[in-house]
């Protein structure tokens, strides 16, 4: 078998600039996964640009060796649609928070999941604004204090992939940044689907939010709070992998392999690639304590890319089509005289 030689280590990717996260801040471990992806991907520097809006998350260009584009708050999504369109061989990932995303940045964010660009989303949800110092954001949990909700917000948060699947997403994945290499594995599969891919990412802001995901993150109990997805695979987790889900009726179920004449059987297999939304949506909803959190690749659905369809209407009207170029385009019909 032929083995890849793999063009850049993962520590090749990083720049040479001075990382200004907190110590302690979950981004260190997300670089180390992006860097360890890039690595398996065997991505050339010179094909790979990364776009993020504003944000402490939002600094991740300047510490890749790779082009970049540290943008404005909430518009790393049009930027990124506009170098995707403009490069398609280029390798295009969005690094952006949980404030830049999904409220400056909402609108933006559903226009492109909705338009399916061949881009990669990495979306950092810490549930709070780090870089401003610890407002709070549309992922709050309801009832946390926060430095704009000093009694504790009463806003309802977003769950991100429900906005995903409610704008017409077709691929998303949820990751613990306390798992290197589950995130470098979904990230791996985000490149290879074709469209926009969002993975969220729960990740630790250790000064304005700290162990706001520790319930589902923490080591101890991962392994009962976390189930880890793969497709064509039984949706197993716990200590012994003796515990699934299944339908009971129209709702999800968890169930013990051995107890009330439960066998592995009886355990759903998990589709990520079923173009109904139905199922991924369940186990996008399902939250502790009666449920596992769902963790991996949720949603890979192929469907039609914008990019490919953009470039295919052009050179088609160009062959086709009355209009050549743009002048034809614009001296076609009636203009006005300024007199
Ligand atoms: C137009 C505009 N409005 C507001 C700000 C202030 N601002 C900078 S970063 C930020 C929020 C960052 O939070 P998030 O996106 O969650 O990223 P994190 O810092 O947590 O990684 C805000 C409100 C700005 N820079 N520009
Ligand atoms: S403020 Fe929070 S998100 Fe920002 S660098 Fe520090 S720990 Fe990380």
């Amino acid at each position: 078998m032929e083995t890849l030689q793999c063009l850049y280590k993962p520590k090749e990717y990083a720049s040479d600039q001075e990382v200004k996260w907190c110590p302690g801040c979950g981004d260190y471990a997300i670089i180390n996964a992006v860097q360890r992806a890039f690595s398996e991907l065997n991505l050339k520097k010179e094909d790979t640009a990364i776009i993020s809006g504003i944000g402490c998350s939002s600094r991740f260009p300047y510490y890749m060796d790779t082009f970049g584009f540290h943008t404005i708050h909430g518009r790393p999504a049009v930027i990124a649609s506009g170098v995707k369109l403009a490069n398609p061989e280029l390798s295009v990932w969005i690094v952006s928070g949980d404030g830049d995303s999904l409220a400056i940045g909402g609108n933006h964010f559903i226009h492109l999941v909705r338009r399916n660009i061949n881009v990669n989303l990495l979306l950092f949800n810490n549930e709070i604004y780090g870089l401003t110092k610890g407002q709070h954001s549309p992922t709050t949990k309801q009832g946390v204090h926060t430095k704009s909700a000093p009694f504790g917000t009463i806003e309802n948060p977003f769950n991100v992939g429900e906005l995903v699947l409610g704008s017409q997403g077709q691929f998303y994945a949820r990751v613990p940044d306390t798992d290197v290499k589950l995130m470098a594995s979904v990230f791996i599969e985000a490149e290879k689907h074709k469209g926009t891919s969002v993975v969220e990412i729960l990740q630790n802001c250790v000064i304005f939010n700290d162990d706001t995901h520790a319930s589902i993150t923490a080591k101890e109990n991962k392994a009962n709070t976390q189930l880890i997805l793969e497709h064509g695979k039984p949706m197993l987790f716990g200590e012994n992998n003796n515990k699934g889900l299944r339908l009971n009726g129209l709702d999800l179920q968890v169930v013990t392999i051995g107890e009330n004449g439960i066998t592995e059987q009886d355990i759903l297999i998990h589709d990520a690639h079923s173009k109904s939304t139905v199922l991924h949506n369940m186990l996008i909803q399902m939250k502790l304590p009666d449920f596992p959190v769902a963790m991996g690749v949720i949603r890979n659905v192929e469907s039609s890319v914008y990019d490919e369809e953009f470039h295919r209407q052009i050179t088609e009207g160009k062959k086709e089509g009355k209009y050549k170029t743009v002048d034809d385009l614009f001296f076609s019909g009636n203009t006005f005289e300024v007199n």
